[in-house]
């Protein structure tokens, strides 16, 4: 027995040396590259964010499987691509899609760790997986806080932003990050993986007038466009920027276009709406800043790795479209940060083009957790001690059944279910305004990128 007891008492000991890292896991709704380190908007203010990115390495080309919510996020929690999962809109569910899938969570719980989130982490009524959490924080919600209309615009226009008269505690972001703060002060008796969904910079851009205040109108920049982009775009890809397109299947396109860029423009709202989704990234990143301010102050930051994603990027103008449902760059592309403790380079910006359904298997690798079979993703982990070597895996995004982008560093190929084609050099036209794709001498390109692309799956 007393062999038995100092066995076990040797293991305890060696299980508190080697205590595996906490994980702080931050995910961000709808935000695109206007954050300042990132440099994808002049007038970007997110001074929380860029000091997270000083700790670690930040992503310039990290990519969604899925530019829409729901199958970006259940492709980043599960590992499993949309094009196997067939989880291509926001209705699908997960449990009916993947009813075996361990998600990210539910793998770190059976790993351990105590698994608590709080906020928009997955979407819709996937929100309550209560497989993934020991605790889900059911916030009671926030007050409606209604923006005050221009009574001068007319009741057509499309103006679902503006300054609000509250503070940040009474926004739902502003509960959420107070719940994570008291969890980060509580004593800690197993590692902890920690989860604080942001549901901005998502429509409506209505945050506190004092976010809106470090944006004034004068000096908005405008993104960079080209007149006539859309002329060379194969039907679909048209159609992706003027209509509304339904990845599920069920219908293509709905009859009426929603027309946003028109809309805009007729009401002279482009640089109003920038200020706006400038403005509530602000307020997204000023809660960030009070998470991280928490765990630096809990005393857990020195054994905590802190991951910061957003869900996939979004269009104000860029192709007349405005949000995202779509497979070009600025839909999405999105800010992708990890710093840890160890193992992480500093204050380095990684170029090499990564999937979000890489942070799965790169947060089990630095864990030390074990692996996982059947995920699509690869980890990070040696890009993250050396941002600058070499990757040669493309990533491959999916938008709706047999719809699917394939990037590397240079260049992004795009094939739509009939046939339609993109080709963009991002070395020469990083804003993709030059259709390559019917350039005979880029054939060898396309046929070499599209070995990449998911084997067709012919049914949802
Ligand atoms: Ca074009």
């Amino acid at each position: 027995m007393n062999v038995l007891k100092c066995l076990l008492l040797l293991f305890f000991l060696a299980g508190n040396l080697w205590a595996r890292p906490n994980v702080l896991f931050i995910g961000v709704d709808d935000l695109r590259d206007w954050v300042g380190h990132l440099s994808g908007h002049p007038n970007a203010k997110t001074p929380n964010i860029d000091r997270l990115a000083k700790r670690g390495v930040s992503f310039t080309r990290a990519y969604c499987s899925a530019p829409l919510c729901n199958p970006s996020r259940i492709s980043l929690l599960t590992g499993v691509a949309p094009s196997k999962s067939g989880v291509y809109g926001n209705g699908e569910k997960l449990r009916q899609k993947l009813p075996d899938a361990v998600t990210l969570m539910q793998h770190f719980r059976a790993s351990g760790y105590s698994v608590r989130g709080a906020g928009k982490i997955f979407h819709g009524t996937s929100a309550y997986d209560m497989d993934s959490w020991d605790i889900f924080f059911k916030s009671p919600g926030s007050k409606k806080h209604r923006v005050k209309r221009d009574s001068s615009l007319p009741k057509s226009a499309w103006v679902p932003w503006g300054a609000l008269a509250c503070s940040d505690d009474e926004m739902l972001d502003g509960i959420n990050a107070k719940w994570i703060i008291t969890e980060l002060k509580k004593p800690q008796e197993k590692p902890f993986f920690l989860a604080y969904g942001l549901t901005k910079p998502h429509l409506t851009w209505s945050v506190p007038q004092k976010y809106f205040d470090l944006h004034p109108l004068e000096g908005i920049k405008l993104p960079p466009t080209k007149k006539g982009d859309l002329d060379d775009l194969p039907a679909f890809g048209e159609k992706l920027a003027r209509e509304v397109y339904d990845p599920s299947g069920e219908r293509d396109f709905a009859v009426k276009p929603n027309g946003d860029h028109v809309n805009v423009i007729a009401n002279n709202q482009w640089l109003k709406g920038i200020q706006a989704y400038l403005a509530t990234i602000s307020f997204a990143d000023a809660q960030i800043g009070r998470v991280l301010d928490a765990l630096d102050r809990s005393g857990h930051a020195g054994n905590t790795i802190v991951v910061l994603w957003g869900d996939h990027g979004w269009h104000l103008g860029e192709k007349e479209h405005w949000r995202k449902h779509a497979l070009w760059d600025v839909s999405t592309r999105t800010p992708l940060v990890f710093s840890a403790p160890h193992g992480v380079a500093k204050g380095k910006l990684c170029q090499r083009p990564v999937s979000l359904i890489d942070i799965y298997p790169t947060l089990l690798d630095l864990c030390g957790l074990p692996e996982l079979k059947g995920l699509d993703g690869q980890s990070l982990k040696l890009l993250l001690e050396n941002p600058d070597r070499q990757w040669e895996r493309p990533v491959v995004i999916t938008y709706g059944l047999n719809n699917h982008a394939i990037q590397t560093e240079r260049w992004r190929y795009i094939r739509y279910r009939d046939g339609g084609e993109e080709l963009y050099d991002h070395e020469r036209d990083p804003n993709e305004w030059t259709n390559l794709a019917s350039i005979s001498k880029y054939s060898l390109q396309k046929s070499k990128l599209s070995k990449w692309l998911p084997v067709k799956k012919l049914v949802n």
